[in-house]
């Protein structure tokens, strides 16, 4: 069945892979399914027929013939739970692996998006600046202890998984910052997935489109 993915028509970040239909594609090349992107604008995607598939008027959205789902955690699960790659087979191992998913989404991406928004939208506010440093911290704090669960290991519990590839997008986000590379362990973690080649010809597909 045809998959068809929603993702900008031009990526703010101009393609450098941040927008979050990078890690569905990632997800999609990791399992070898082919996709097709309908490409949206700002305006359209808080029409009415965009709004139908997605009540917060975002990408990306996933179809894949009567479903439609929203949620980059809830697209990966459903990629990861129907193809072989993403889960291991062992279902506590699994159950470990959808932990970290939601870890990714729900524990880390938070303050991190905190800091994005402190950052790029809130640093002209009269408190931008003096909130600024309670913000990096609660990143700081959160990356330490991920970093000292990962220790040297590859990947966070075993074989590669889904999440992974949900912490990795996660973190990616913060490269900019300079505050991944305080955290060794965790910059090689995110360069590991780079280096995966299902991150890369997903990279590559997203940045084509903004490229042009
Ligand atoms: N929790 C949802 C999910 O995981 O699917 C969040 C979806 C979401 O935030 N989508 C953003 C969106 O549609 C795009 S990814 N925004 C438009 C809107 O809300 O009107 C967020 C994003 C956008 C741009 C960059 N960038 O250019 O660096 C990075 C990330």
């Amino acid at each position: 069945m045809t998959i068809t993915i929603t993702a900008f028509e031009k990526s703010p970040d101009g393609g450098k892979g941040l927008a979050r239909d990078t890690r569905v594609r990632w997800a999609l090349e990791e399992v070898g399914e082919p996709y097709t992107v309908r490409l949206l604008s700002f305006a359209t995607m808080k029409e009415p027929a965009h709004l139908a598939l997605h009540p917060f008027g975002q990408i990306p959205t996933y179809e894949e013939g009567d479903l439609v789902l929203f949620e980059t955690g809830a697209i990966v699960l459903h990629i990861a739970q129907r193809h072989a790659g993403l889960l291991p087979d062992d279902a506590n191992a699994r159950a470990r692996a959808i932990a970290w998913m939601f870890a990714a989404v729900n524990t880390v991406e938070p303050p991190i998006l905190d800091l994005v928004n402190a950052r790029l939208f809130e640093r002209e506010k009269p408190w931008g600046e003096a909130r600024l440093p309670l913000v990096e911290g609660r990143v700081r704090g959160r990356l330490k202890q991920l970093s000292a669960r990962l220790k040297d290991a590859e990947w966070l519990d075993g074989a590669f998984s889904a999440g992974d590839l949900m912490m990795a997008s996660v973190l990616l986000r913060l490269r900019a910052s300079g505050i991944l590379d305080e955290f060794p362990n965790l910059a090689a973690y995110v360069a590991r997935g780079e280096a995966r080649p299902a991150y890369k010809r997903a990279f590559a597909a997203q940045l084509a489109i903004n490229a042009g």
